[in-house]
């Protein structure tokens, strides 16, 4: 199951006419250099070609007006000055006698990759499109854009392929209004979006574009905007909304199909978006969306004006739609607080709609709301000394190459028992499959994946907390600090240790212990593993923070003995989700009696995406409660878990 690569030249073949500086970055070179980038990488000869082709009329017709198609049809056939006097209609936009055609190529470009996608050709792709569609509504061109590529395509597969809900991911800086106003009153399509706002003063300057439009009618909950209230948010901030907006939301919905409104303006050096996102931090950003509608993931592109920066971008995105290990979140801060009023306020604002919130404060305390700061206020590029006149000034390190290694899986099992798909088989002695050369096997396996020989493995072993010895010795041998995660049993038997060389955190159902140290964190999940509620709260809003800021070099996901156990989805999406961690280095280790288990494990750690929990219903209000609590105590150690600005609880401890 491949990645699709939507492409055709001929979108490049349109440009500005005339002077604008509004709309003079918005150029040909946007797209021959995403391309480049792409080739000389070698990502694009590992993609699956799919040609453009031109949208009809009639797709046109499911999002925009027959008055406004006719309006654009027209376009081709004007003077300079008839096409001069047409874009005055319009906001920061421009047309071109070739305009029209690129922007039938640029939604058919979308919908050839839903139509590959939803046919079963590739399992993801991404669509490299000029013209953008995000900000054109139905009668307007608006923001660079003529047609709403990605609108048209979410309407699309929902008639063709009777696909029911649709995920939009808007990661452009600038807010797709155009999506919004499409889908506002419209339940079958969750659109997550955010963009610069700086309080209303930044383009399209709508008071839509705030975290209180949460959706129309039917509607109301499916409209998710997190404003951004100043420039430079860095990777930390995004991985903050995700984490603790969209992920939690997005599996509730459980959409049936992700579509990216891809615009790369949200990463450092884009004159459009001035905020501090490495490139890198798209390969999270995809990692994370991508065990959601069984891996059915279109990326298509919208913005990005720095041609480095996009670059990369589009090359991080692909590599991890592609499959490889994304490289490590090194050195992730706390949010920013003007980060964490928007997600307070976002959070707040959707509590009665989506059951992960309802424990959240009802409504922003007034000094924390994000309109608190006048409009008239100091402007904020100037006080930060950012990038006003010069973009060329932002510089920020080259990209780490992402080597994966020649051998994805190893799996140490019993000579008698098959070998599951897609793995290889690991056993330094294939005769005697004894407890001792178990433990041979792993220390020479975490040895392998230090090297970068083996990506990651799984084992099946008679007693785990033995191996999971073995391996954390070996491993801190080796000065890598390791993520231990624990599902089930009563409480870890081997002494860990407590400087931050491991992190243990352990979900379980039957004690209810207290974290001993900032590096021994026991979850506590009253109604088991069978709870996909309970369980997807715990992962996304408590351990995926947790392990993030940790940046481990290696995971270690150990099922301990239990009767309660996590369903296989479950587990395989708790598994999908670390291979965003320590370059994808998971050892998984499974107890002999749970053979069920390794078919699934080894799945995941393939690159299989886990299949959807279903819609996740509201959990019973106690267990969300006490994990909100246990959030609470733990994010004066662990700053990533903060949903809202502090005022005292920090200076506690
Ligand atoms: C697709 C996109 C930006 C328009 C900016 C107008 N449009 N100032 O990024
Ligand atoms: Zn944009």
């Amino acid at each position: 199951m491949g990645t699709a690569l939507v492409y055709d030249e001929e979108m490049t073949r349109y440009k500005l006419l005339w002077l604008d500086p509004d709309c003079e970055i918005e150029r040909p070179e946007r797209l021959t250099s995403s391309h480049e980038a792409l080739l000389q990488s070698g990502l694009a000869t590992r993609c699956v070609s799919i040609p453009v082709r031109q949208a009809t009329d009639t797709e046109i017709l499911l999002i925009h007006s027959q008055e406004y198609l006719e309006a654009v049809k027209k376009t081709p056939y004007m003077t300079l000055q008839d096409l001069q006097q047409f874009t005055q209609l319009y906001g920061a936009v421009y047309f071109h006698p070739n305009s029209y055609h690129c922007a039938t190529l640029a939604v058919g470009a979308a919908l050839q990759l839903v139509d590959g996608v939803l046919t079963g050709t590739v399992r993801n792709g991404i669509a490299l499109v000029r013209p953008p569609g995000h900000h054109s509504m139905r009668s307007a061109a608006s923001g660079f854009c003529i047609f709403n590529n990605v609108a048209i395509a979410t309407k699309y597969a929902q008639k063709k392929y009777g696909v029911q809900r649709v995920l939009i991911v808007d990661w452009d800086i600038h807010h797709g209004q155009g999506v919004q106003y499409a889908f506002e009153d419209d339940p079958s399509v969750l659109y997550f979006s955010w963009h610069r706002y700086e309080h209303q003063k930044f383009w399209p300057e709508l008071r839509d574009s705030d975290y209180d439009s949460v959706g129309k009618d039917k509607g109301l909950g499916f409209n998710i905007n997190v404003p951004w209230n100043k420039v430079g948010m860095e990777n930390s901030d995004y991985l903050a909304a995700f984490f603790h907006v969209l992920l939690p939301v997005a599996y509730e919905f459980c959409p049936d199909l992700v579509i990216v409104c891809a615009g790369f303006d949200s990463a450092v050096g884009d004159p459009e978006g001035e905020m501090c996102a490495t490139p890198d931090i798209f390969a999270h950003l995809t990692h994370l969306l991508m065990n959601l509608a069984g891996g059915k993931l279109c990326a298509v592109l919208e913005g990005g004006y720095n041609l480095t920066s996009l670059g990369q971008s589009v090359c991080a995105t692909v590599q991890t739609l592609l499959g490889d290990p994304a490289p490590r979140p090194a050195d992730l801060q706390s949010p920013s607080q003007s980060a964490l009023e928007s997600i307070h306020c976002v959070r707040a604002a959707h509590r009665n709609f989506w059951s992960s919130f309802q424990h959240s404060p009802a409504a922003p305390p007034s000094e924390v709301s994000t309109k608190r700061v006048k409009r008239e206020e100091k402007d904020e590029r100037t006080q930060r000394g950012g990038a006003t006149d010069s973009e060329d000034a932002v510089t920020w390190p080259e990209p780490q190459k992402r080597r994966p290694p020649p051998v994805r899986t190893a799996a140490v099992i019993p000579e008698d028992a098959s070998c599951p798909d897609g793995c290889r088989r690991f056993n330094i002695s294939q005769e005697d499959f004894s407890n001792d050369s178990t433990g041979a096997s792993l220390t020479a396996l975490v040895g392998k994946m230090e090297k970068n020989e083996i990506c990651n493995g799984l084992a099946l072993v008679s007693d785990v907390s033995t191996a999971m010895a073995a391996v954390i010795q070996h491993a801190s041998a080796l000065k890598q600090r390791v993520l231990v995660v624990c599902v089930g049993g009563t409480r870890i038997q081997s002494h860990m240790p407590e400087d931050g060389t491991t992190l243990t955190v352990h979900f379980n159902k039957e004690v209810l212990e207290e974290p001993r140290c900032k590096y021994y964190i026991p979850v506590h999940l009253k109604r088991g593993f069978g709870d996909v509620s309970g369980f997807t709260q715990a992962t996304l809003g408590l351990l995926l923070p947790i392990a993030y800021q940790y940046d481990p070099g290696l995971v270690l996901l150990a099922q301990a003995p239990s009767k309660d156990r996590p369903s296989s989805s479950c587990w395989q999406q708790l598994v999908g989700l670390l291979l965003g961690l320590a370059q994808a280095r998971v050892l998984v280790l499974l107890r002999e009696g749970h053979e069920a288990f390794i078919g699934p494990t080894a799945s995941s750690l393939t690159g299989t995406p886990a299949p959807s929990l279903g819609q996740v219903g509201a959990s019973q209000a106690e267990d969300f409660e006490a994990l909100d609590g246990l959030r609470r105590r733990l994010q004066v150690d662990w700053k990533l878990l903060r949903t809202s600005v502090q005022e005292h609880e920090d200076e506690d401890n």
